[in-house]
This record gives structure tokens, C-alpha cells and sequence, in this order.
């Protein structure tokens, strides 16, 4: 999967790419790219964004700018490109990212996503260039570049050999496998501390009691 983000703070994805499934996923081949706004405003002075026309606080991405930028990475109308690849918009009011979208978005040979500042996009940049608006949550941040790495986190570790053991993705909380309810408790050793003890049947080797007892959790979980 190649993944191009196009952000005014590249600078804040090099320690992302250190983080081991991410590395991982580099070392297969699939790649986290950054485009800096900035590098291709047609603006003077490095300009990116501008006032809300009808009055209101904060600063607004402009248009103008992002065409110029996906211009630059794609060498076609912006407008077209969206028949091609998943053209992701990172705005609080998205559509909220859950397993079923990281799934979906795993299974594309490659995606853009776009990170917002300020006050956000001017919506003409959504309508028109965009495929998706995702949000990670009912809440605000900042800007997109948090968002397009928990994206980017949760997607990538979806990929085949990103993370150490190949079962590890396939039942966790919110999978299909789990019939999207969260996932059962684990325990490790040591087996007593303080006199909490971990659950018998983990202990007992019996496979399909252990299966049991762990769909039988995570039901529980999902109706708490
Ligand atoms: Cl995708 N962007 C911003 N700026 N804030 C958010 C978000 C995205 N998702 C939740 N809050």
C-alpha cells in the first residue's frame, strides 16, 4: 500500500515511521510518503491559508492551495485523480473511524490523506477532491496530522506481516471474529500477585473451554 500525506508539519511523521509495525510495513514495502503544502503554495511568502469569508475565527486551508499541491504528486486535475485512489479528507465531522473502515481502507492498493490546520478545509477541497471525510472521534484536535496517524496506525496493522505474530489482528476487539464486540481479557505470568489469581480455565490447556470462555467475555464486554 502507498500512502501519501499531505500535511504542513511533515516533520511530525519521522518518528512515526520508527514505530516497529510501521517499520515493519516499510521493510515489505509499502510506503508513508509526506507532501509539504508549502512546498508547492502558488501564495506568496509560503502562504496556505486565509480568513473564513462570512466572518468567524481562525484560518481556513485554501482551495487554490491543495489543488496546487496534488497537482505537483499527481500531475493530473485533482478532480480525476479521486476515480483512482482513496482520497481521504481528516475533519472532525467525518465519518467516525471504526474496525469496519480501517478493514475497508486496508484492502485499497493506496490512499491520500489530507490533513486540515487551523479552522479546517474550505469545504470546496472536501466536495471536490475528496473521496472520504474521516474523523477519529467527537472531539477537536489541532489538526489532521494526529488523525492521519491513528488512521495510518490502524490501517498498517492490518497489512500481512506488519505485526510480529500473524494472529494477532484476526481476533482483537471490534473484528468481525469477534462479531465486533471488544476483546476478552488477557493474562500473563506470574499466574498469582497479591493474591489475584488469573481465571482457572486458562490454566486448564483445554482449547475449546478457552475458546468458550473467551467469546463468553467478550459478549459480556459488548453489553456493559
Ligand atoms: Cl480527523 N481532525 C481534527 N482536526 N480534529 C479531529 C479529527 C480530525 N477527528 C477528531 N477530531
Amino acid at each position: 500500500m502507498d500512502i501519501d500525506v499531505f500535511t504542513l508539519f511533515p516533520g511530525w511523521f519521522d518518528w512515526f515511521r520508527t514505530q516497529r509495525h510501521v517499520a515493519n510495513a516499510l521493510a515489505l514495502g509499502h510506503s508513508v510518503e509526506c507532501v509539504d503544502l508549502r512546498a508547492t503554495t502558488p501564495l506568496s511568502g509560503g502562504a496556505v491559508d486565509d480568513t473564513p469569508f462570512g466572518g468567524g475565527a481562525g484560518m481556513v486551508l485554501r482551495v487554490d492551495v491543495m489543488e496546487a499541491a496534488l497537482r505537483a504528486r499527481y500531475g493530473r486535475d485533482p478532480v480525476e485523480l479521486r476515480a483512482e485512489r482513496r482520497v481521504i479528507a481528516l475533519t472532525p465531522g467525518g465519518r467516525q473511524l471504526d474496525d469496519a473502515l480501517a478493514a475497508e481502507l486496508a484492502a485499497e492498493p493506496a490512499l491520500t490523506l489530507l490533513c486540515g490546520r487551523y479552522e479546517g478545509f474550505d469545504e470546496r477541497i472536501v466536495e471536490h477532491f475528496c473521496t472520504d471525510a474521516v474523523s477519529i472521534g467527537r472531539y477537536v484536535l489541532a489538526g489532521g496530522e494526529l488523525a492521519a496517524m491513528v488512521v495510518m496506525d490502524t490501517v498498517l496493522r492490518k497489512l500481512p506481516g506488519a505485526l510480529g505474530h500473524a494472529d494477532s489482528a484476526l481476533e482483537e476487539s471490534f473484528s468481525p471474529a469477534l462479531e465486533g464486540a471488544p476483546e476478552y481479557p488477557h493474562y500473563t505470568r506470574p499466574a498469582e500477585w497479591r493474591g489475584w489469581t488469573v481465571p482457572e480455565v486458562l490454566l486448564s490447556g483445554h482449547h475449546e473451554r478457552i475458546r468458550e470462555w473467551r467469546r463468553e467475555q467478550s459478549r459480556r464486554r459488548a453489553h456493559e
